[in-house]
């Protein structure tokens, strides 16, 4: 690895954060917004950390303004986030709220006032809940009412808003939402996964030429996947068999149909005793392999896996992505997931920075010179405010100046990376895990809801001015100004 000194950025690097509607709006019974999975899901006792919820969030329904300052103070020149579908569409068909668009327009006049240009991610988990009772995501139906939803934003907002994400980690909506059903809407079918999964890929391709069709052709159209680095225990065919059927469920189900028309042979015959597929029809790979303006990675963490005998009796592993009762995948039974040497995040995630370079070199083969984005990337650590206001989260610094660092080393070494969201602007709810993971780089109090910029938003700050990763210890301690 280059030295600090070495690691500086091209001019036009775009350094952003990103963030979710329902993790950080509140807001959810305001201007005609109806219930979406999420807000079922966390309110079914025993479903989410201590019965938490998104009803209040961090209240950046109400703070955007105040949220966009930070961002602009902080120097960073893009923001990602996500359109609430039942905000916009509460019923999941036909016309729009007038009142749910204005929201966005309001917060995208502000970012772009500020400098800031905006991505928008059109689904980021929280599908209505009118959709979900007639079938959800494994209808193929909610399929074409993603595309009629995709036409109505990209109508609405389409003539300020140049960079456009379809679906964010349709993995997790697939697979947590129901296989595991750890994720909204809780159900555990690995059938209705494989489905869903499908629809996902479909909502994709139909959403991408509904937006093409409703905006000008400036404007860019991306997917952000999860994509898993896949990295298994051993050379033995078993692990290395092991290791594909992973890759297959994981990154092959949705980057086959979308990057290269098809999805894996070997996903059909790994999966035959679950489903027939029998619900991919003609002319579906066609409208889901629609050419794409870049491609949005998430990372967090390899992935490390072998064949059923490779564990040892006592040897960890993890049961993040595991493969005991409701597995989220579906025909892995018999596949091991280790636990990744190492040092741990909050989340259990290993932090492995080498992972993303991977992730990076594996996307440039699959999709030589396609403008890659980091969409995601980021750690949840038990961050605490000091008595003197600080919140000194060197280890989120020493996270990601490495992750950075390889990133820049990506680039260096050929692959089109383009722009770093850093997951995520400020603490937020995590899904099942409530607000017991603080994933931001400004910390929210959650009983004023007041942000306070932690040591890491000021190390990325001068990042993004320099286009230079500083050095992580010197510069966490003392924390030095914003400005
Ligand atoms: O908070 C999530 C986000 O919504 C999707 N990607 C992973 C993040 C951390 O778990």
């Amino acid at each position: 690895m280059p030295d600090s000194a070495q690691v500086s950025f091209p001019s036009d690097f775009l350094w952003g954060s990103a963030t979710s509607s329902y993790q950080i709006e509140g807001a959810v019974r305001e201007d005609g917004r109806t219930p979406s999975i999420w807000d079922t899901f966390s309110h079914t006792p025993g479903k989410t950390h201590n019965g938490e919820h998104g009803d209040t969030a961090v209240d950046h329904y109400h703070r955007y303004r105040e949220d966009v300052a930070l961002m602009a103070d902080l120097g960073l020149n893009t923001y990602r986030f996500s359109v609430a579908w039942p905000r916009v569409q509460p019923t999941g068909r036909g016309p729009a709220v007038q009142k749910g668009l204005d929201f966005y327009r309001r917060l995208v006049d502000e970012l772009l006032e500020k400098g800031i240009a905006p991505a928008v991610t059109l689904y980021h988990w929280d599908l209505p809940q009118e959709l979900e009772d007639a079938g959800g995501w494994p209808a193929r139906e909610t399929a074409y009412r993603f595309a009629e939803y995709a036409a109505i934003v990209g109508e609405a907002l389409g003539d300020r808003v140049e960079r456009w994400i379809t679906l964010n980690e349709p993995w997790c909506a697939a697979f947590l939402g129901y296989s595991s059903g750890v994720h909204a809407p809780g159900r555990t079918d690995g059938e209705l996964a494989l489905r869903a999964a499908h629809t996902l890929n479909l909502a994709h391709g139909l959403g991408t030429s509904a937006l093409r069709a409703a905006m000008p052709a400036r404007n860019t159209v991306a997917v952000a996947l999860n994509s898993h680095v896949v990295r298994t225990v051993s050379d033995d065919p078993r692990d290395l068999e092991a290791g594909r059927r992973i890759d297959d469920l994981a990154n092959g189900i949705f980057h086959g149909p979308m990057l290269h028309g098809a999805y894996p042979e070997t996903l059909f015959t790994a999966t035959a005793s679950v489903t027939d597929w029998s619900f991919v029809e003609e002319g579906d790979l066609k409208a889901i392999h629609q050419p794409l303006d870049a491609l949005g990675l998430n990372y967090y963490t390899p992935a490390l896996v072998g064949h059923a005998g490779s564990a040892p009796a006592d040897a960890p592993h993890s049961d993040a992505h595991g493969t005991g009762a409701h597995s989220p995948w579906p025909s892995a039974e018999d596949i091991v997931f280790h636990q990744v040497p190492g040092e741990q995040t909050a989340m259990g995630w290993t932090v492995d920075a080498t992972g993303l370079y991977d992730l990076l070199k594996r996307y440039d083969d699959e999709a030589p010179g396609l403008p890659l984005y980091i969409t995601e990337n980021g750690a949840a650590y038990d961050d605490r405010m000091d008595a003197d206001g600080q919140v000194r989260d060197h280890e989120r610094i020493a996270y990601l100046h490495s992750h950075l660092s390889h990133v820049r080393r990506a680039m260096a070494d050929g692959v089109n990376v383009r722009g770093y969201y850093l997951w995520s602007l400020m603490d937020n709810f995590e899904w099942a895990y409530g607000y017991s993971k603080r994933f931001g780089m400004v910390y929210v109090d959650y009983e004023t809801l007041e942000r306070t910029p932690k040591a890491s938003a000021l190390w990325y700050a001068q990042a993004a001015r320099t286009g230079t990763l500083a050095d992580p210890a010197p510069l966490a301690d003392p924390v030095p100004d914003a400005g």
